[in-house]
């Protein structure tokens, strides 16, 4: 495994870990084709082209972050477990890799995946469609862990701490990358603890030595370079929970705002791509679509203005990955055409044919289309 530079850092003190190189980390992701928008922090969206599988390669996996990449010492690293507990726990690497581990196929979205899409523009980093991407991870469940060390009664939240640290607007010290869950959502979401990504060590940039991962939420929940786990009787108020990662509508003139939560239903279409020359007479659709609610009952797709028809829903998909479906279009008659395809779920949620706008653009699930050239 690499994982690139180790150093001395103290156990729980984020501020002791090393960076790794944000040139390097730039060009590793420029060479695996993916789309950088900021190199510090690094933010870069996976390509069209690499999301058709049921597992995206992770060398292509999005990178979502807001402060630089720590690179953890693994000898040093522990997972705190303390709070509202019975028996607060220190967890090495090891210890953790010898509890009884579940592998899952999750679908991780950033909230913001597909904000430059709104009109007018929200503000925060301009994702295409990119910014999600699907993959197996293994470790113990975090119900697990919560289960050994304990909760006690009266405990509200679980709040999880990165060991990622920085500036942020508004605040005149820096802040950790904090996170919190209710503590019937930490133990109920199916979490994992999760120190393999695709059946190899989780690489630094994805949150090495240990991540949460909570299927079905907006990825801002699974909290990567994971150090310590905390439970509350408190709710908890920090700037990732209550300022960003917040929908911010205005509804007949009065704001209302909510923490972005589970994954909206959404459709991709994968192929063909954008500005593709097809020839006319039968044309293969195909692409995966999600949901956070539950899964995809519906994918119907439209050619050339058409009407909306039902797509074939492919293959047995994972709980929380994407589920792959198909459709085939014949006689098209040539020229400029346009596919769009749209998504439902099982909890009855349809893509709406416009999602609503929100200050800081999250849950743009747009009607994916793309224009092709029929001959
Ligand atoms: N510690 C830490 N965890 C984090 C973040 C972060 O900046 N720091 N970003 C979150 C957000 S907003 C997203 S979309 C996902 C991205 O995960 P990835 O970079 O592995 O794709 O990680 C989440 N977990
Ligand atoms: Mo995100």
């Amino acid at each position: 495994m690499t994982i690139g530079k180790l150093t001395q850092m103290s156990s729980g003190s984020p501020t002791a870990a090393a960076e790794a190189d944000p040139e390097s980390e730039r060009l590793i992701a420029v060479q695996a084709g993916l789309a950088v928008h900021q190199t510090e922090a690094l933010n870069c969206e996976t390509p069209a082209a690499a999301l058709g599988e049921d597992v995206t390669p992770t060398a292509q996996f999005y990178r979502r972050n807001h402060f630089p990449l720590p690179v953890l010492d693994e000898a040093a690293w522990r997972l705190d477990v303390g709070g509202m507990v019975q028996q607060p726990l220190s967890l090495s690497l090891h210890e953790l890799t010898q509890l009884p581990a579940e592998t899952a196929v999750v679908t991780l979205e950033c909230a913001g995946n597909g904000r430059a899409l709104f009109r007018p523009s929200a503000t925060g980093v301009q994702w295409d469609l990119g910014a999600v991407s699907t993959a197996a991870w293994t470790g113990p469940r975090l119900a697990d862990v919560l289960d050994r060390a304990g909760i006690k009664r009266g405990a509200r939240e679980v709040i999880f701490g990165g060991a990622d640290c920085g500036m942020v607007e508004g605040l005149p010290r820096p802040i950790r990358f904090e996170r919190s869950l209710t503590v019937q959502d930490a133990v109920e979401s199916g979490a994992l603890l999760a120190y393999a990504m695709n059946g190899q060590p989780l690489p630094v940039r994805h949150g090495y030595p240990l991540r949460l991962v909570v299927p079905g939420w907006y990825a801002v929940a699974s909290v990567k370079w994971l150090t310590d786990i905390r439970v509350v009787a408190e709710r908890f108020g920090g700037f990732f929970q209550d300022q960003d990662y917040v929908y911010e509508w205005n509804r007949g003139g009065t704001d209302v705002r909510e923490p972005v939560s589970l994954q909206q239903v959404r459709a991709m279409i994968t192929r063909p791509s954008a500005g593709q020359e097809l020839s006319c007479g039968t044309v293969i659709v195909r692409g995966v679509a999600w949901s956070g609610a539950a899964p995809i009952s519906r994918v119907e797709v439209s050619v050339a203005d058409g009407p909306w028809q039902k797509a074939r829903l492919v293959g047995t998909p994972a709980a929380h990955g994407w589920q792959q479906w198909e459709f085939l279009a014949s006689g098209l008659r040539s020229g400029q055409a346009r596919i769009r395809a749209r998504a439902s779920d099982l909890a009855g949620r349809s893509q709406p044919e416009q999602p609503e706008w929100n200050r800081r653009g999250y849950a743009a699930n747009f009607i994916h289309e793309v224009e092709v050239l029929l001959g």
